[in-house]
Parts: structure tokens; sequence; C-alpha cells
């Protein structure tokens, strides 16, 4: 199995309850090893140009809203099958759906306000990983 590298964030929900610790833990207790974090409070502007995927979607302006009322955690997630491997330690979108002992189990309040999040494929998590990182911010 190739070792990857994955982009996560904790999202303003998490950061105001104080969650960043026990989030970080359970990822890596999966395995996954932070190469890169920084704290920040993002500009709607740039909510936006992250999520510009979903743009059109009725969720759209209540998630970019949400994502830059408070401050977020971005990071890199490195280890082996680190894409899939984080989004199985994420759970779920909807945490009414998620799996016991998963972050949005746990953690999340809501669909909107779902702790967490983490990239779905390879092209998106570098995409990710470049749109807040640069190279030499990440040290493996
Ligand atoms: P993420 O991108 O945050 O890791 O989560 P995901 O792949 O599980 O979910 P995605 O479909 O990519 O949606 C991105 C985020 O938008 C919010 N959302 N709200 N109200 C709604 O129906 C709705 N649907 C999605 C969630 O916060 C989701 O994480
Ligand atoms: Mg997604």
């Amino acid at each position: 199995m190739a070792i990857e590298r994955t982009f996560s964030m904790i999202k303003p929900d998490a950061t105001a309850r104080n969650l960043t610790g026990k989030i970080v833990a359970k990822l890596e207790d999966a395995g996954l090893r932070v190469v890169a974090s920084k704290r920040i409070h993002m500009s709607l502007a740039q909510a936006e140009a992250f999520y510009a995927v979903h743009k059109g979607r009725p969720f759209y302006e209540e998630l970019t809203k949400q994502m830059s009322a408070g401050p977020v955690v971005v990071q890199v997630l490195e280890g082996e099958n680190a894409i899939l491997k984080n989004r199985e330690v994420m759970g779920a979108t909807n945490p009414a759906n998620a799996a016991e002992g998963t972050i949005r189990k746990e953690f999340a309040l809501s669909i909107g306000e779902n702790s967490a999040h983490g990239s779905d494929a390879p092209e998106t998590a570098a995409e990710e990983i470049a749109f807040w990182f640069s190279k030499t911010e990440i040290v493996g």
C-alpha cells in the first residue's frame, strides 16, 4: 500500500468547543501523521474559493458562512491509504449516519456543523493541500 497525503480541516464548530486535540488524537490513533498544521481564520472569499466545487448547491451559502465564522485548523495528514483512512475516521457527512467511534459521531452537531473535512480523492487532496500550504510548510 502506498503512502499517501491528504488534506484535513478541523471546522469552526469544533475549534469553538476546544476539540482540536481530541480530533487529532483520533487521526493519530488511526495511524495518520500530521505533517503540516496551522490555525487560520479564513475569509468568506477564501471559503467560497475552497468550496467552489459546491457552488450552486442549496447548502453553499450556509457552508461558506460557517467555514469563515471562526478559526479552523488546516492540516496535511500522511500515512498508508491516508485519503480513505481519514474519511473512515471522520465518519458519514451526516452525524446521524456516522459509525460509532468516528469524529462526526462523537463531536458533530449537524450535517453543516460536522466538525471535520477530508479530501475525497487523490486529485482533490493534491489541490486542497496546495490551496492552503506551500511545499516548505510540509515536513514529512
Ligand atoms: P467534507 O467535504 O467536508 O469532508 O464532507 P463530505 O465530503 O462528507 O461532504 P460534501 O458532500 O463534500 O459536503 C461538504 C460539506 O458541506 C456541508 N453539507 N451540508 N445541508 C446539507 O445538505 C449539506 N450537505 C453538505 C457539510 O458540512 C459537508 O461536510
Ligand atoms: Mg467533500
